[in-house]
């Protein structure tokens, strides 16, 4: 271990708070705003429309969880893949946004994303994503508290995500509770995330997915295994049992739907697809890869000195800003959500996702 690693975790270890403001020595940095990770929720658009396709809310039901578990290579795995490891990304400024798409293949329609960062302390980035030809919204919001136990950090995630699914006979929601992760491999200077403990799916139709995860441990355990069951709530029938690997092969264990030992999810065989953005010199000064080009460039040319000057200017001007409005009493205002402090919905569907810690407020898409 180099002696900034170790420094780096010396100061982990008596670090209480945002991690993400922590300064991290420079081989951890990526180049990447957190207001672009809601894009993970949207890597397979094919999935989307296979939700809208299940013949009975039971098909529905699972195909919405079998799109959650597709979804998770990309959200805990991802800067593995591109980056050789877990990466710090840049904490985005208020207000600070990411807008991008999907484009229409083979009828399954355009899928686009909106995500905004609607809180600097605590950081809180709130995003929609929608494909009006499959029928499918998805908003949410995400925030984390973090906590170092000598070895790994331990991030809960403070947020929800809501699927909703407009069907001729009225809308189903699927209410999506956010998994706790660690991340480990510190010690070594290559951090990588593994999911812990469980996190729930819960339908407006009477479907709840209990999905728990294990990992690989410190000396046992096997990488990114999950189990998921899915009962119905009135009659505690268990209409699917799924295993695996999130970020490989997953199999059916049990179900009166789908045969028994058959693929759930393939992740090694369908890969994820990217959002497409607007070039930088088209996109306006608030949106992320505009606001962070320098520090981004700095950081993928290794010219730290330029990341971390650029870094200092947008930190100061943001200072300035947030004092200007608090001394003008000019609060800062949302541009594409509303903060919700008492969602009915989210708040009748916790209530079933038993031992999930509930966040209390919820951010929705403005409506034009
Ligand atoms: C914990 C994390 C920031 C949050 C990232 C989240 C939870 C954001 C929402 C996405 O849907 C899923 C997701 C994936 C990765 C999570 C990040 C991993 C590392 C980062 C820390 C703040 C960085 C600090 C740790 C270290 C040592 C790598 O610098």
């Amino acid at each position: 271990m180099t002696d900034k690693m170790e420094a780096f975790l010396k100061s982990i270890a008596s670090f209480s708070g945002d991690l993400s403001k922590m300064t991290a020595p420079s081989f951890i940095l990526s180049p990447v705003s957190l207001t672009e990770y809601p894009s993970y929720w949207g890597e397979n658009p094919e999935l989307w429309k296979e939700i809208q396709q299940g013949g009975s809310p039971e098909q529905r039901m699972i195909a919405v969880v079998r799109w959650f578990i597709a979804t998770l290579k990309g959200q805990y795995t991802a800067r593995n893949t591109s980056m050789g490891s877990e990466k710090k990304p840049l904490n985005p400024i208020l207000g600070e946004v990411f807008l991008g798409a999907w484009p229409d293949k083979s009828g399954r329609g355009e899928t686009t994303l909106v995500s905004e960062q609607v809180s600097h302390h605590p950081p809180i980035t709130a995003y929609c994503l929608n494909n009006d030809a499959a029928g499918v919204t998805v908003e949410g919001h995400s925030g984390q508290k973090t906590s170092f136990n000598g070895r790994s950090i331990n991030v809960v995630q403070v947020g929800h995500a809501m699927l909703t699914l407009r069907r001729p006979e009225g809308e189903e929601r699927y209410l999506i509770t956010l998994p706790t992760l660690t991340i480990d491999g510190l010690w070594y200077g290559s951090p990588y995330i593994e999911i812990i403990d469980s996190s729930y799916i819960q339908s407006s139709t009477g479907f709840l997915a209990t999905i728990n995860y294990s990992g690989k441990g410190y000396f046992t355990g096997k990488a990114h295994t999950f189990n998921a069951v899915v009962n119905n709530d009135k009659t505690g029938q268990t209409i699917l049992e799924a295993a695996g690997d999130w970020s490989d092969v997953s199999t059916v264990k049990k179900s009166a739907v789908l045969p028994p030992g058959s693929i759930f999810w393939n992740a090694g065989v369908v890969p994820r697809e990217e959002i497409a953005v607007k070039p930088l010199e088209e996109q306006d000064a608030c949106e992320s890869r505009k606001v962070w080009q320098h520090v981004a460039h700095g950081i993928r040319t290794k010219n730290y000195e330029l990341a971390s000057k650029d870094k200092s200017r947008i930190e100061n001007e943001q200072r300035n800003l947030r004092k200007q409005r608090e001394a003008e009493n000019n609060p800062h205002q949302l541009r594409f959500f509303d903060r919700n402090p008492a969602d009915p919905l989210y708040a009748q569907l916790i209530r079933q996702c038993k031992g999930h810690a509930p966040t209390q407020e919820s951010f929705r898409r403005k409506r034009a």
